[in-house]
């Protein structure tokens, strides 16, 4: 069995790698850190026994997607699970306030990469007549919270594509599920806060997130479901978070 990973450099991503690589899984692992790529490899594929292929690209250009996914040899195309992962949110603004390049990076990464890696990787398992997508949404795409519009809005649309690509995959036999969390703690809030150790560590203070494992332990739950069993949905929060914004801090 082989999953394809996006954004397994980081989080959640590094996360679901370990612990497909612990249940016997060939990886395919992607990211655009090279070194965290090849650590990642050497480590899983040492500890478990596994092959493990990184694939260094930017998933918000199709043509380096495309490239990427042609340089897969034939069995390494036998993919049975694709979880698309790589996202972020880049800053926290009103929409008057909101910095054009922050909404493009959001969109470009977390719509068009993962429409991108559903397109390709969705005709080699209509080839096979089997597979599961697993799309990682958030709360955000459930509810919508001040001052992070089109993060929200980009995590919207995540919910709409597993809507949809569930009906267009049905006559396949391709599972499609998603798995919406709310605060986890990784690089995440890093990234949004562009670099700000200080700001990033003020979202968790005070309160127990989920760790990246939480979320990769449902993801492989989803994944290991009987054949004729999927899970359409889950939105899974801390117990101290009740929304995106109700929580309860120490
Ligand atoms: P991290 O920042 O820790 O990881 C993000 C991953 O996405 C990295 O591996 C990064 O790899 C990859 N990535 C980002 N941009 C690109 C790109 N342009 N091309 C290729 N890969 C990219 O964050 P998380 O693990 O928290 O985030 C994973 C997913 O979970 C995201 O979709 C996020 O929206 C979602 N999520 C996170 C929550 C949280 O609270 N942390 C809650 C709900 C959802 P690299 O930088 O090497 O390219
Ligand atoms: C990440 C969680 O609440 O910052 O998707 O939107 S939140």
């Amino acid at each position: 069995m082989t999953a394809l990973i996006t954004g397994a450099t980081s989080g959640i991503g590094k996360s679901c790698a370990e612990i497909f690589a612990k249940n016997n899984y060939n990886l395919i692992i992607t990211g655009r850190r090279q070194e965290r790529l090849n650590e990642l490899e050497k480590n899983l594929s040492e500890k478990y026994k596994i092959q493990v292929k990184p694939l260094c690209f930017d998933i918000r250009s199709f043509e380096a997607c495309e490239k990427a996914i042609n340089s897969l040899s034939a069995e390494e195309k036998n993919i049975d699970v694709l979880v698309n992962n790589a996202g972020l949110a880049a800053g926290l603004a009103t929409i008057q306030d909101g910095t054009i390049s922050h909404w493009e990076r959001m969109i470009d990464t977390n719509i068009k990469g993962l429409l991108y890696m559903t397109k390709l990787i969705s005709n080699l398992m209509i080839e096979r007549k089997k597979g599961h997508i697993i799309n990682i949404g958030s709360v955000a795409g459930k509810e919508v919270y001040a001052n992070g519009n089109v993060y929200c809005a980009t995590k919207h649309a995540v919910d709409a594509l597993n809507k949809g690509m569930r009906i267009d995959l049905l006559p396949h036999n391709i599972k499609v599920t998603a798995i919406n969390p709310g605060m986890v703690e990784t690089e995440f809030s890093l990234v949004r806060y562009d670099g700000d150790e200080a700001r990033a560590k003020k979202v968790y203070q005070g309160l127990q997130p989920l760790t990246p494992e939480d979320i990769a332990e449902t993801v492989f739950w989803t994944a290991s479901r009987p054949a004729h069993v999927n899970i359409n949905d889950i939105l899974i929060m801390p117990t101290v978070q009740a929304t995106a914004t109700n929580t309860l801090r120490k």
